[in-house]
């Protein structure tokens, strides 16, 4: 009678105890037993931004999962095992497998190879099928590309007065013909607004890092805020505002200029994504707002003095500018690349001007 009371009492305490280490979500579990349903979740990718490897920046990301019950109470002590979905140029991880620990997170590092690609980590649950994927991790250069470096204004009724756009030339808006816009009512009243956007990549048309900033400036007249525009995601955003009543000259029209520190666009013959000796590229000069529309630079417009002589230059430096991913380069890391939009200022509809 004693024995069977012993054995109830041992018992009683053993079920106790688990339900106790349980409840703490430290409990080491059997994953994949029928009395444990267990979930991976990935957690973050810190940063989710790489530069290629020996370029400079940063190289390593760490990513984080996290093993929870079916109650949503965390699990220590569960194995996993790590994979990479692209070894590319070198790309690799710093362990392939570790343990949870008592709050059922587990990480690993990401390291940056030589070749542009964007990666995700896959976590499974040792012994299951059980399985998480992280979000993407970009690998590239660090600098914006003039191949892909737009500045456009976000259309909508309000802007333009229409739901149909209208250019400078009185015809239907073609962003990709013209990039001229009619902004309704701003020739003549101050404080109408434009909403602005930079879509931007780097030269392998991957998203720059955030926190990259872009200057916009508008010389002939108006407020452009923020002047630079941080770039989230591939895009950054920023407002004009009319800041007259009369229009600004010639046209009634305002220059928008865009300009960043970046690389210059080539034509990519043999499809490695780099710049080889050889191939043809659109060389940048000085950026300028051509303010009369007569396709060069005039004396009193606005231009950008990248090279800080105190004057225009006309030409580029005749060699390509970019990060170097060849053994030898013979242009810069960067120059300043840019480019412009043209804002017609329109007039007031004929029931009268409003403000926004
Ligand atoms: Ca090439
Ligand atoms: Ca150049
Ligand atoms: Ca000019
Ligand atoms: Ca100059």
């Amino acid at each position: 009678m004693v024995c069977v009371l012993r054995l109830i009492q041992s018992s009683f305490f053993l079920i106790f105890a688990s339900l106790l280490l349980a409840g703490c979500g430290g409990a080491p579990g059997t994953v994949g037993s029928d009395d444990l349903v267990a979930k991976i979740s990935f957690v973050s990718a810190t940063p989710d931004y790489l530069t290629l490897a020996g370029q400079g920046g940063v190289e390593q990301s760490v990513v984080s999962f996290k093993v929870t019950d079916q109650y949503g109470a965390a699990l220590g002590g569960v194995g996993v095992t790590f994979e990479l979905s692209d070894d590319v140029g070198g790309a690799r991880l710093s362990t392939t497998r570790a343990s949870t620990g008592f709050d059922g997170e587990v990480n690993t590092v990401v390291s940056s190879g030589t070749a542009p690609v964007a990666l995700y980590v896959t976590a499974t649950i040792d012994g299951t099928h059980i399985q998480s994927f992280s979000d993407e991790i970009s690998i590239s250069t660090s600098g914006f590309s003039a191949s892909s470096f737009s500045l456009s204004v976000i259309i909508s009724d309000e802007v333009t007065g229409s739901s149909e756009p209208y250019d400078y030339y009185g015809n239907p808006y073609n962003p990709v013909t013209n990039g001229s816009l009619r902004i309704e009512s701003a020739g003549e009243l101050g404080g109408i607004e434009a909403e602005l956007q930079m879509i931007v990549t780097d030269q392998f048309g991957h998203k720059v890092r955030d926190g990259a900033k872009v200057t916009i400036v508008s010389p002939m007249a108006g407020l452009v805020r923020p002047s630079a525009c941080i770039v989230a995601d591939g895009i950054c955003q920023a407002t004009w505002t009319s800041t007259s009543g009369s229009g600004y000259g010639i046209g009634d029209h305002v220059i928008l200029l865009a300009y960043a520190s970046g690389a210059e666009s080539f034509d990519d013959v043999n499809g490695n994504n780099i710049y080889d000796e050889g191939e043809q590229f659109v060389d940048f000069h000085e950026a300028f707002a051509d303010e009369n529309f007569n396709g060069m630079y005039d004396l009193g417009e606005f231009f950008v003095d990248a090279n800080s002589n105190g004057v225009f230059d006309a030409v580029g430096n005749g060699v390509w500018d970019g990060p170097c991913l060849t053994d030898s380069c013979a242009g810069q890391d960067s120059t300043i690349i840019w480019n412009t939009l043209v804002l017609e200022l329109g007039s007031c509809p004929e029931d009268g001007c409003s403000a926004n």
